[in-house]
């Protein structure tokens, strides 16, 4: 019996499908589902089955009731549209376009302010090796810094990098010098996330070697950034830290008016290049020096959009994403 049930559902589909009108619509939905129809007829043939298949042929003519009916609503609906002339007067809805993200813009920003400074945009890879990450960059393998707790380590001695530092190498090794670069990239790290920090985030690194390269040289140049990118009265300034690959280090911040207020706001790591790293990368401190700088770039764009939480920035909430 469920033969019959297939072979009407085949008929009914196929005869739907050559209705063009809404005469022969109309004129199907009487011949198979009208209460003289040829459902209602398949419904009642329900006696000359044999009682133990009853209840599966019943079940079945259930199914082809609601496809039938499914099939014949969607087709009128579809009629029905097609019937509605098109009015081309209509105004039309205006397309939502998309926008750049706020970091990418912000990278952007950062990196045409050092272009300007004579800084070449260069890239490194995100997954990276340890040597890459701390070995070359001075940092001893018992340093706290390789702890597994505060890195994302993969197999093989790889890791997720935990700072665009990692390009300072690689550039070094590959570019004799003098050499002035900027880095923008993901890093990973993780930490818990609350306001200010995030697992992964963005650096913007600086490195500039060259015969006489001073502290004075990048203090200059951070200021010369900041002024470009956050106005004329910016300031900065260093507070004494530690880097392993930098001596003397700093942590570097910036002055700038948040809501009417002047604020210091810390925006990242700098230091003059410590020989050791030119030295592993086979250039001689005596002749060579450097200073070198990475950026936090979302504390950035916090400060210059006034975006109080980190997490906004990657919760892909469009109420948000659409105010910036
Ligand atoms: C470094 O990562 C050094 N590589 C910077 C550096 C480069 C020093 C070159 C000397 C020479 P630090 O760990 O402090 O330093 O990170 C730099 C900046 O990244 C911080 O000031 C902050 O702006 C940002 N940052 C650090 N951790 C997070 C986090 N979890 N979420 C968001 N931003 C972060």
């Amino acid at each position: 019996m469920s033969a019959a049930v297939d072979q009407a559902r085949d008929e009914a589909l196929q005869g739907l499908a050559q209705a063009a009108s809404a005469e022969a619509l109309e004129a199907w939905r009487i011949d198979w589902l009208g209460s003289k129809g040829r459902l209602k007829g398949l419904m009642s043939s329900i006696r000359d089955v044999e009682p133990s298949a009853r209840k599966a042929f019943g079940q079945a003519l259930n199914d082809l009731k609601g496809t039938l009916e499914s099939a014949f609503e969607a087709r009128a609906a579809a009629s029905s549209d097609a019937a509605q002339p098109l009015d081309v007067t209509e105004p039309g809805t205006e397309p939502r376009g998309g926008a750049r993200h706020i970091i990418s813009r912000t990278i952007e920003d950062m990196l045409d302010v050092f272009a300007r400074m004579g800084f070449t945009p260069v890239t490194g890879p995100e997954v990276e090796d340890e040597r890459h990450n701390f070995t070359a960059l001075n940092v001893p393998e018992a340093h706290p810094a390789r702890e597994p707790s505060d890195n994302f380590y993969l197999q093989d001695g790889h890791m997720l990098r935990s700072q665009t530092s990692t390009v300072q190498i690689r550039v070094l090794e590959q570019t004799p010098p003098p050499v002035r670069i900027v880095a923008a990239g993901r890093v990973y790290r993780p930490d818990t996330h609350d306001a200010t920090h995030y697992s992964m985030f963005h650096q913007v690194e600086g490195l500039y070697v060259d015969r006489s390269v001073t502290i004075v040289d990048l203090k200059t140049t951070l200021l010369a950034f900041a002024r470009s990118f956050f106005g004329p009265d910016a300031e900065v300034r260093m507070r004494p830290s530690f880097f392993p690959f930098t001596e003397p280090s700093a942590e570097v911040d910036m002055k700038m008016k948040i809501k009417g207020r002047w604020q210091w706001v810390e925006l990242g790591g700098c230091g003059m290049v410590d020989p050791a790293v030119l030295t592993q990368v086979g250039i001689d401190p005596e002749t060579w020096t450097g200073f070198a700088f990475g950026l936090g770039v979302e504390r950035i764009a916090m400060r210059r959009w006034g975006i109080p939480d980190i997490r906004w920035l990657f919760e892909n909430d469009e109420r948000f994403l659409r105010r910036i």
